[in-house]
């Protein structure tokens, strides 16, 4: 006999085989109950003293929580069971017994703390909750890889062991490579910007790791990025970009994860597209009395502008370039208080910066006069400068995070509840 999902056994009649995992047990002495689970969805299975065989009663009472087993049973009509069909159990062998007790409750509605979750991450992906989180982020990753696709974007894959700070500002985890000193990558930056300039628009999911030391709801030191670059293009080309990818991946959700939703109770909506330049944001927050750095957006700023523009991804673009990486390209203007502009952006979703990114600087003698503006040095990017030499046209391009996003569309209130295995601060494992 084949084992058949739980979603599709409602379809089915007769004799089943089905595999999973012990939800829930109950005993009323003549009957007992037996809530089977596996990825697809749960099912009510009964054992009836009597009927059922005496060795499969048994062990109906004593078979812990959480247990991989396998059922062969008939199907039948039942108006009390969810799905309206229950399985009467003729077989039942246990296939990889949890010991007891559990490290964390698993239940539906578990008070168990993040933290001890996560050490336990391979049984907290029992639960349902927690499955519906990454089925949602699986389903935003594939979204994304469509939405490039039909772009005529090409897909590519970076190095991950870089020679020279990609991010300067940002700290790198350093790391022997042989007889020198590499880094691991903060972001695929340099490479994409080098493709993009060949290749015209480019994809990538990338790790990257921050040596920040920030304990924070919204940061890790390892993330995932949704990484896009095009060439012949300028800062609103590819916000534009940004904004309908991020549409068609909260789409396809909708679409594709109605469940999911319903059971994290998020009530998502396809997100409206806003254009700000930074100079209006800082006008808008001093009207609201809500604090600004000079050159940068605060938590509360950032949060006002999810007030002031609900369910709405905010550009802030003309940033002031002294905020802003050294591959920026700097504008041609300057704010009403001097302040020199860049043609970087960051987008602000739900309160939070979900992106950030901007036209960049394809002029080797700019490039050079920026890096050591930044404190970096020129003769650490030779092969990245040299690169622009050669017929590089202007080009653009964002960074989305990839927890970031996940956090904001499901509401969660600690990234590390979007990432399977999380490497923060202090977590080095599992
Ligand atoms: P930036 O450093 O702003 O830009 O990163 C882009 C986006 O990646 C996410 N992100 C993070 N998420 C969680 N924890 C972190 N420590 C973390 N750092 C970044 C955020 C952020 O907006 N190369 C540029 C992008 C570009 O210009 O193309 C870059 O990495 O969502």
């Amino acid at each position: 006999m084949e084992r058949t999902q739980i979603k599709d056994v409602f379809a089915k009649k007769g004799e089943v085989e089905l595999q999973g995992w012990v939800h829930d047990t109950r005993d009323l002495s003549k009957i007992r109950f037996l809530v089977l689970k596996d990825v697809t969805g749960r099912i009510q299975t009964i054992g009836i003293k009597g009927e059922t065989s005496e060795e499969v009663f048994d062990l109906m009472d004593k078979v812990p929580r959480e247990s991989a087993v396998k059922i062969i049973g008939e199907l039948k009509d039942s108006k009390q069971a969810p799905g309206g069909k229950e399985v009467l159990i003729k077989e039942l062998e246990i296939i990889a017994e949890a010991e007891q007790p559990l490290p964390i409750d698993v239940s539906d509605h578990s008070k168990t703390e993040l933290p001890k979750r996560l050490d336990n991450r391979f049984l907290d992906l029992h639960r349902e909750r927690t499955q519906a989180i990454f089925k949602i982020q699986s389903t935003m990753m594939q979204a994304y890889r469509e939405f490039m696709i039909q772009e005529g974007a090409v897909e590519a894959v970076f190095p991950s062991i870089i020679g020279s700070s990609s991010e300067g500002g940002t700290e790198t985890f350093k790391m022997k490579y042989f007889e020198k000193t590499a880094f691991l990558s903060q972001s695929c930056q340099l490479y994409k910007q080098m493709l993009a300039c060949s290749m015209e628009k480019v994809f990538t999911i990338f790790s990257v790791w921050r040596a920040e030391k920030h304990n924070t709801i919204r940061h890790l030191n390892e993330a995932r990025q949704f990484d896009y670059e095009e060439g012949f293009a300028d800062e609103f080309k590819v916000m534009k970009v940004m904004g309908e990818c991020v549409q068609y991946i909260v789409k396809k959700i909708l679409e594709e994860r109605k469940s999911e939703l319903e059971l994290l109770d998020v009530k998502l909506k396809v997100p409206k597209i806003k254009y700000l330049t930074f100079e209006e944001v800082d006008e808008l927050m001093k009207k609201n009395k809500t604090p600004m750095e000079k050159y940068d957006l605060t938590n509360e700023a950032e949060g006002k502008l999810d007030d002031l523009f609900p369910d709405t991804i905010v550009f802030v673009h003309d940033w002031p370039l002294a905020k802003k990486p050294f591959y920026i390209m700097p504008k041609d203007k300057k704010d009403s208080k001097g302040n020199q502009l860049s043609c970087g952006f960051d987008a602000i979703y739900k309160g939070i910066e979900l992106s950030s990114g901007g036209q960049r600087i394809h002029i080797p003698d700019l490039l050079v006069e920026r890096l050591k503006v930044n404190n970096l040095n020129p003769k650490d990017f030779k092969g990245y400068i040299d690169s622009f030499r050669y017929g590089a046209p202007p080009h653009a391009g964002w960074g989305m995070g990839l927890e970031r996003l996940t956090m904001m569309v499901l509401g969660l209130k600690n990234i590390r509840e979007g990432v399977l295995f999380p490497r923060d601060r202090d977590r080095l494992t599992p």
